[in-house]
């Protein structure tokens, strides 16, 4: 152990024995500082001290950008040039513009005062005096007491922040914190004063898997940044731990919370080191060597032990028993759809595409003022409700096909979705959902012209597809008083996105051209998952095609090949719901497996595809899952893959109400796999007479 590190537990004991003593009291805290103080101390710092039992009074001496040279000659001065922001001991607010430093000095019996350098300055030693020792020496010789002197540590901007001042470290943020980190400690040393490692605690945060998202513009904090921040200075102040600490602040998440809880309290610990406290990525294996020895929980054995027999006892209990145990840790529960869907038709056009289809376009009202846009072709001159493959497109329903009637989504609505996931180039998201970008994916003549109808919907109408704490999906709307986060097992977002396909499937029986009992419900990786839960979760499904659905989808979690469960709860920690992240990196936990996914659609025709190159969704994980799930087949004395061997590259398997492909390639949905699902749809749902 350093003796830097010995130090810091040293503090923290006598400052948590003090705290114990004097629990209730109330403390008084002045910073000195500018817009890295209001981040830090203005929010949350009252609140997890309440929480905790104390009553912080807080005071924060704010001028955007002020030096220590400036703070030093406005006390010497007595400049008036302040804005005095102070929190009282109820938690309420108050700005006294115009106020110099002696009178908010005077303003309160302040137990703790902090100093801090302006950002750009913040690592670069010979910046800091003498104007720090002349402050404190003004300061300390204004109270009646010595109060407790604190150096607060600014943190390193974020790693593409576009700010000038990031030029003074090489825009590079590891100069940036290490330069700070020196700089701050030194300060501290030469002065007596104890350090709040906020720097450290942010660097701590972006090692997680929640990565470099601690910003808002690249160097103010965002609502995480300003959490952990604050739970630092808690730490510091109460010389206790903030793990576990109740108070939750508006729109974070658990896991996020949990993160910057552990980054903090690390921090506080050992100032000097980016800890890793186990929240950091594995390496990916893609080693058949390296597949860790596992077994698959039993399809055919209830939760007791006991062994089911016979279709009756799979229908009547054990199904219900694996659908729950999906639901609870790892989908989350959704509610019921609308009792009645109201719906608007927007447009009807006849004779599209070349005169080969018909067009609706149709507004969904999901109740809670939301809705979502069906995009709907049909194929022009059928006689009677055709049979449709109904999936959920990524970056808008224009943009998969190049079709000018249809609707395109706002370039903001589309950045929306992306606003706050890191590492999104823009001008991808702009090129990917151009209109037609995606029409690759979806051979529209080629479905239409074998007599199926074509649905559609854009996941971010239900649910955007980034870590947004879950403000802008539908599951906001349905909170209980009070609740500003779904509960451990409510909906994440793959369960809205499954939820929209039965409010689309809900639609299609009153939509006279479709037959709703012959929809075949697909999608293509995230939502060949969403698709899997769909069809799991809503019996009247007819047809089930996961498209290299991976991770989360069809491949089995305890090969850990490829992506991982601990990587995708890193990675999309909005996909499922929280009881899920606790089985990171601890797969054989699972009470389940994917292959009983697979197993909850029997004894409808399910299809499973994989492609050669695609090696994060584990080709062979999908294929073994579903060589398992023909157990559920059997019952219904089906033997779909069961007893199968893994097929070479660009070689399929069709069995009776199962089929799997290895096509080679890399990860896409291309004419390849289209060609195989119609022709399996066709033998279950196509309906010749209707067609010309
Ligand atoms: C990847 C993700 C996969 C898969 C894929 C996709 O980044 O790790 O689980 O869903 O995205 O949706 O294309």
């Amino acid at each position: 152990m350093n003796f830097r590190r010995l130090f810091g537990m040293t503090v923290l004991l006598l400052a948590s024995l003090a705290g114990a003593a004097g629990q209730n009291d109330t403390l008084r805290i002045l910073a000195i500082g500018n817009s890295f103080s209001v981040d830090a101390i203005e929010q949350n710092l009252h609140e997890i001290a309440a929480d905790a039992g104390a009553v912080y009074i807080i005071g924060n001496l704010y001028i955007g950008g002020c030096s220590l040279e400036k703070h030093a000659l406005n006390a010497e001065s007595g400049a008036p040039a302040y804005s005095y922001r102070k929190i009282d001991a109820e938690g309420g607010r108050e700005v006294r513009e115009k106020t110099a430093l002696p009178q908010a000095l005077a303003d309160e019996p302040w137990d703790v005062v902090s100093f801090q350098q302006s950002s750009p300055l913040s690592g670069i030693p010979a910046s800091y005096e003498p104007w720090l020792e002349r402050l404190i020496r003004y300061v300390t010789a204004r109270l009646d007491r010595t109060p407790r002197l604190l150096f607060h540590q600014t943190w390193a901007y974020a790693r593409d922040a576009l700010n000038l001042n990031f030029s003074n470290y090489g825009c590079d943020q590891k100069v940036m914190y290490l330069s700070i980190l020196r700089a701050s400690a030194d300060a501290a040393k030469r002065h007596g004063l104890e350090l709040v490692p906020c720097g450290t605690a942010m660097q701590n945060y972006r090692a997680t898997w929640y990565r470099d998202n601690v910003n808002r513009d690249g160097y103010h904090l965002n609502l995480v940044g300003r959490y952990i921040a604050a739970a630092t200075w808690y730490c510091v102040l109460s010389g206790r731990d903030v793990r576990g600490n109740a108070y939750m602040p508006l729109h974070l998440t658990p896991g996020q919370v949990k993160a910057a809880q552990e980054s903090a309290a690390a921090a506080v610990a050992d100032p000097d080191t980016v800890t890793d406290f186990g929240m950091r990525s594995n390496s990916i294996n893609y080693d058949e060597a390296a597949v860790p020895a596992y077994k698959l929980p039993e399809l055919m054995r209830y939760a007791d032990g006991s062994k089911v027999k016979g279709r009756d006892g799979w229908e009547s209990r054990r199904r219900a028993e694996i659908y729950a145990l999906f639901e609870r840790e790892m989908f989350g529960r959704a509610p019921a759809g609308p009792d009645t869907l109201k719906t608007k038709m927007k447009e009807s056009a006849g004779e599209v595409l070349g005169g080969l289809a018909n067009r609706k376009q149709v507004r969904l009202d999901l109740g809670l003022g939301r809705w979502m846009d069906l995009l709907i072709y049909t194929p022009a001159g059928a006689t009677c409700p055709v049979p449709a493959f109904l999936g959920i497109n990524f970056f808008g329903n224009s943009s998969i096909v190049a079709d000018e009637a249809v609707w395109r989504l706002e370039p903001e609505t589309m950045q929306r979705r992306y606003g706050a996931y890191p590492g999104i180039d823009r001008n991808k998201v702009e090129s990917r959902s151009a209109r037609g970008a995606q029409a690759s994916r979806w051979p529209l003549e080629r479905i239409l012209e074998a007599g199926y109808a074509v649905v559609t919907f854009y996941n971010g109408d239900l649910d955007p597809d980034f870590d947004d704490g879950f403000r802008n999906g539908i599951q906001s709307r349905h909170y209980k008083k009070g609740q500003h986060y779904p509960e451990p097992d409510e909906w994440g977002t793959l369960a809205a996105w499954a939820w929209g396909l039965s409010r689309a499937l809900d639609y299609l029986e009153e939509e006279p051209s479709v037959d709703a009992s012959r929809v075949a419900v697909f999608g293509h990786s995230r939502m060949g998952k969403a698709a899997l839960w769909a069809a799991a979760s809503d019996p009247r499904f007819a047809l089930v095609i996961s498209n290299e659905s991976g991770c989360g989808g069809a491949a089995l979690s305890r090969r850990a090949y490829g992506e991982t469960v601990e990587i995708i709860n890193r990675s999309f920690p909005h996909w499922f719901c929280e009881n899920f992240k606790k089985y990171a990196g601890k797969e054989q936990l699972l009470p389940f497996d994917q292959h009983e996914l697979l197993a909850l659609i029997a004894p409808r025709p399910l299809y499973v595809a994989s492609a050669s190159l695609d090696r994060w969704s584990d080709p062979k994980g999908e294929f073994l899952s579903a060589v398992a799930a023909s157990q559920a087949y059997g019952l219904y004395g089906y033997k779909a893959l069961k007893g199968a061997k893994m097929p070479a590259p660009g070689q399929s398997l069709v069995s009776d109400r199962m089929a799997y492909h290895l096509r080679e390639g890399k990860h896409e949905i291309t004419l390849f796999d289209w060609e195989h699902y119609l022709a399996f749809a066709d033998r279950f749902l196509k309906n010749k007479k209707c067609l010309k």
